[in-house]
């Protein structure tokens, strides 16, 4: 199976602006911003979607929120949204799990 971009972006195989480095996860700029702050929290292992956690990896999921918390209060956001799109039909376009969390702009409800 040909390698993910994120999992290129993890192995440094192509550039991306990091904001957040540990055993468990990546946080980096999105390439294609969706508002003034968006970020990806990118797990390192591969699970390519939400449908695919298992029990064993509620630790990572919930990491994955404490670094986005983390980002978000080191950027200056105390307001921000959080996304997982989860499927083709969600929108999902790269089948590695992230999280999206953006800010700095008016989110409206219910999304689009
Ligand atoms: O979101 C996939 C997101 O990944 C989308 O917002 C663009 C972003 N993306 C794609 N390639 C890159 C690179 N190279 N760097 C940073 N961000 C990237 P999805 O929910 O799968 O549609």
């Amino acid at each position: 199976m040909s390698k993910t971009i994120f999992q290129k972006i993890i192995d440094r195989e192509i550039p991306a602006k990091f904001l957040h480095e540990d055993d468990l996860c990546i946080a980096i700029h999105d390439v294609s911003p969706k508002a003034p702050a968006h970020i990806l929290v990118i797990p390192k292992k591969l699970v390519p979607t939400l449908n695919d956690l298992k029990p064993e990896d509620a630790p990572l999921a919930g990491h994955l929120f404490l670094v986005a918390s983390k980002v978000m209060k080191e950027l200056g956001h105390t307001d921000y949204r959080t996304v997982f799109n989860c499927g083709a039909g969600a929108q999902q376009t790269v089948f590695h799990l992230h999280l999206h969390v953006l800010a700095g702009r008016e989110f409206t409800w219910p999304p689009g």
